[in-house]
């Protein structure tokens, strides 16, 4: 899965942050979303690969592209059968999020990305578009933090694990009002919070790698971006655990339905028979192989954004691979015009 199909992967990426960039500061999210999946679908349509769309825009009637179940890739298009031998090629579950942080993309905001996961058939969970409660945290906190703990237990915990004081952490929450009690507990615990608008999977993956001044992410975001933050976070060795928000006494916008008892109802129908499981990474992105890839839109911690030039673009691109244990920066010179231009900036 790993060689030729990686650097395909990375120019899905790569494309879709393009595409968005090009909107970056626009203020319009919807449409800096809309290019970043006709960008990712189109590339991702090239690949010689069977593709299954497990997480993306949304259910079949709600999203005319990357709707959950689409198949993807060079034989899921229309002329397939004169070159394509399905029986020859492993299938692939694939999660994406085109453009993770619109509204950071859209108001020129650091901390968007293009972002998508993969795995064999069957590797990643197929996660409702209901909230999670997530906690990350680096790789020497994993499994010793945990979701069920208070903040100011894991605080603890992670203090130790990291050897360092409760004050020298910094604990990434979005600003939310849902969020105001745990931002309290987390300032009253000693530890310094990172408020962020929006973007928890940037966030998330900040917690893997030392040296980001990010040691955790607490709080609750979306349910499908939760299984590509674990995908990334399982490949690292790091710390990730994710937990369905089914009550709307706790998140009373957005993506789930108002009745406590009819969330629950579909969450059933979906096969999910325990809406309260605590998932860990590696139940979320339980594949032999996972791969993750994320460009960054607009410039954020570990990655730059996407840097635009006569007659080109320059992109940063995060591979993290389960199989080959790594985790690559891809620099990337595109260019566009005629005559070719290709500048170090
Ligand atoms: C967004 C987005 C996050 O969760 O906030 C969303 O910025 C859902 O939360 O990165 P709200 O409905 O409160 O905005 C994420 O998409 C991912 O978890």
């Amino acid at each position: 899965m790993e060689n030729t199909l990686g650097l395909e992967i990375i120019e899905v990426v790569e494309q879709a942050a393009i595409a968005s960039a090009h909107l970056m500061g626009k203020g319009d999210k919807n449409e800096a979303d809309r290019v970043a999946v006709e960008a990712m679908r189109e590339r991702m349509n090239k690949i010689y690969m069977r593709g299954r769309i497990v997480i993306g825009e949304g259910e079949r009637d709600d999203a005319p592209m990357l709707y959950i179940g689409e198949e993807v890739g060079i034989c899921s298009q229309p002329n397939a059968k004169e070159f394509c031998n399905p029986d020859e090629l492993v299938e692939i579950d694939i999660a994406v999020d085109p453009c993770e942080g619109t509204n950071l993309c859209a108001y020129g905001q650091p901390g968007s990305m293009a972002v998508l996961a993969i795995s064999e058939k069957g590797g990643l969970f197929a996660a409702p578009d209901f909230y999670m409660k997530k906690l990350a945290a680096p790789p020497a906190a994993k499994g010793k933090v945990d979701i069920s703990k208070s903040a100011t237990e894991n605080l603890k915990i992670l203090a130790e694990c990291l050897d360092r004081g409760i004050d020298e952490l910094v604990v990434v929450v979005m600003k939310r009002d849902r969020h105001n009690d745990l931002i309290k507990e987390i300032r009253e615990a000693g530890a310094r919070v990172q408020l962020i608008s929006d973007g928890d999977v940037g966030a998330a993956i900040n917690c893997g790698f030392a040296g980001t001044n990010i040691h955790a992410l607490m709080g609750i975001g979306a349910a499908p971006e939760g299984v590509i933050s674990a995908a990334a976070l399982r490949c690292l060795g790091a710390h990730f655990q994710g937990q369905l928000i089914y009550d709307p006494a706790i998140v009373q916008t957005g993506l789930i339905g108002e009745s406590k008892e009819a969330n629950i109802a579909r969450l059933n129908e979906m096969g999910i028979t325990d809406p309260d499981k605590i998932y860990t990474a590696e139940e979320l992105a339980s594949g032999e192989n996972v791969l993750f890839a994320g460009t960054g839109i607009t410039p954020g911690n570990i990655m730059n954004g996407v840097r635009f030039f006569k007659g080109g673009a320059r992109t940063q691109t995060l591979v993290i691979s389960s199989q080959s244990q790594t985790a690559r920066f891809v620099d990337t010179i595109h260019m566009h015009g005629q005559p070719k231009v290709v500048q170090l900036r």
